[in-house]
C-alpha cells in the first residue's frame, strides 16, 4: 500500500516486530528511528508539503526523550497537524494515556503488541488520514478556482469599463473618473480641465468611405489622442459615437488650451483623407475646452456643459479649432 509509516522505538525487536506485522499486511514503505534525534532526522526525508508521511508509531519511553513530549512538539507544527500519531506504550496507566491524547496522539497500542490490535488501529488511523488528504485536496482546488474566478472577474470589470472599438475609457468609466477627479481637485484645491472633441463632418466621412472605414478612423483618432496626452493622470474617453473627452487633472486655462491645440493639430497632421469635408482635405476635429476652480457647491456636470458649449462655438466658428 502506498503509505509511508515511520516507526520510532528504541527496542530493535519491537521495531522488527512492528515491521513484520505491517509488511505482512501489505504496508511497504516503512522507515525507522530509534530515538528523538533520529526521528527528527528521518522526517527530513519526507516531502511534508506534499503529504508524504502518513503515520507515526511512537514509543513513549525513549532514551533521549519522552514520546508524549515529542508528540506535542510535532503537533504544534502545521505539517504534522494532519499526520496521525499512534503511541506505542508499555504503560497503560490512565494519566500517561490522557496526556498522550491531550498532546495530540490519535490512538495508542499496548505492549506486548497484538497483531490484530495493531492492524486495526493502523488501518483506522490511515482511513482518517486518507479523508483528511482528500479534504485538503478539495480545499486546495477550491482555493485555486476562487483565485481564477477573481482574476476573471477583475478582467471582466476592466473590459466592461473600456470602449470596445477604441480601447479608451467608455462613458461609464469617464463619468466615474470625472467624479473622482472632481473630488480630488476639491480636496486639494486644484484646478480641473476637460476637453470635448468632435470629428468635423464625420457623417460625410461615413458617406464617402463607408462605416467600416469610419470605424478605422475613430480607432486612429483615439490612438492619437491617447498618445498626445502626456501626463499619466490624464484620461481619454470615448464619450459617444464620434465624440471624445479628456479629463486633465490639475490643469489651468493655459494648460488645457495647449493640450487641446496639440491634439487638434496632431490629428490634422495625420493627414487622413476626407475628400468631402468642406473644412479641409483631411480629417479635422473641433475641441471645446473648460476648466474649473472647484468650489464647494459646483457639480462636475457643469464642467461638461461648459466644455460642450465651447465645442458648439468651435463648430459655429467654422470647425477645425479650439474654443475655451
Ligand atoms: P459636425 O462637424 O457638425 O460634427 O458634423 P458631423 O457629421 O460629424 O456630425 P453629426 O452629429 O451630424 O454626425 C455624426 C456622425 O458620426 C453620424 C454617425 O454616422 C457617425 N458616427 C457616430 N458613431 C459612429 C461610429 O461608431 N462609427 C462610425 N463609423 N460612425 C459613427
Ligand atoms: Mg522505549
Ligand atoms: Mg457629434
Ligand atoms: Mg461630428
Amino acid at each position: 500500500m502506498l503509505v509511508n509509516i515511520l516507526i520510532v522505538d528504541d527496542a530493535r525487536e519491537i521495531r522488527k516486530l512492528l515491521e513484520k506485522y505491517l509488511q505482512l499486511a501489505g504496508y511497504e514503505n516503512i522507515d525507522f528511528a530509534s530515538g528523538c534525534e533520529e526521528l527528527f532526522t528521518a522526517i527530513k526525508d519526507y516531502d511534508l508539503e506534499e503529504g508524504e508521511l502518513d503515520l507515526i508509531l511512537l514509543d513513549i519511553v525513549l532514551p533521549d526523550g519522552n514520546g508524549v513530549e515529542i508528540c506535542r512538539q510535532l503537533k504544534m507544527e502545521p505539517h504534522f497537524k494532519d499526520i496521525p500519531i499512534i503511541m506505542v506504550t508499555g504503560r497503560d496507566d490512565g494519566d500517561t494515556l490522557k496526556e498522550a491524547f491531550s498532546a495530540g496522539a490519535m490512538d495508542y497500542i499496548k505492549k506486548p503488541i497484538s497483531r490484530v490490535e495493531l492492524l486495526a488501529r493502523v488501518s483506522s488511523a490511515l482511513r482518517v488520514r486518507k479523508e483528511i488528504k482528500k479534504r485538503n485536496a478539495r480545499e486546495k482546488e477550491l482555493e485555486e478556482t476562487t483565485r481564477k474566478l477573481q482574476k476573471a472577474n477583475k478582467e471582466l470589470e476592466r473590459l466592461a469599463s473600456l470602449d470596445g472599438l477604441t480601447g479608451l475609457a467608455n462613458r461609464r468609466l469617464f463619468d466615474e473618473m470625472l467624479e473622482k477627479e472632481w473630488e480630488r481637485a476639491r480636496r486639494k484645491q486644484n484646478q480641473l480641465g476637460l476637453l470635448m472633441m468632435d470629428i468635423d463632418h464625420f457623417k460625410y466621412y461615413n458617406d464617402a468611405y463607408g462605416h467600416q472605414k469610419g470605424d478605422d478612423c475613430l480607432r486612429k483618432l483615439a490612438g492619437k489622442m491617447s498618445e498626445l496626452l502626456y501626463r499619466p493622470g490624464d484620461t481619454a474617453a470615448r464619450y459617444g459615437g464620434e465624440e471624445f473627452a479628456a479629463i486633465l487633472p490639475d490643469t489651468d486655462e493655459e494648460g488645457i488650451k495647449e493640450v487641446a491645440e496639440r491634439i487638434r493639430k496632431g490629428i490634422k497632421d495625420m493627414k487622413l483623407e476626407h475628400r468631402d469635408s468642406p473644412v479641409s482635405p483631411y480629417v479635422t476635429v473641433s475641441i471645446g475646452a473648460a476648466y474649473a476652480e472647484i468650489c464647494e457647491n459646483a457639480e462636475p456636470d457643469r464642467l461638461v456643459k461648459t466644455a460642450d458649449k465651447a465645442l458648439y462655438r468651435a463648430k459655429e466658428k467654422g470647425r477645425d479649432r479650439v474654443e475655451v
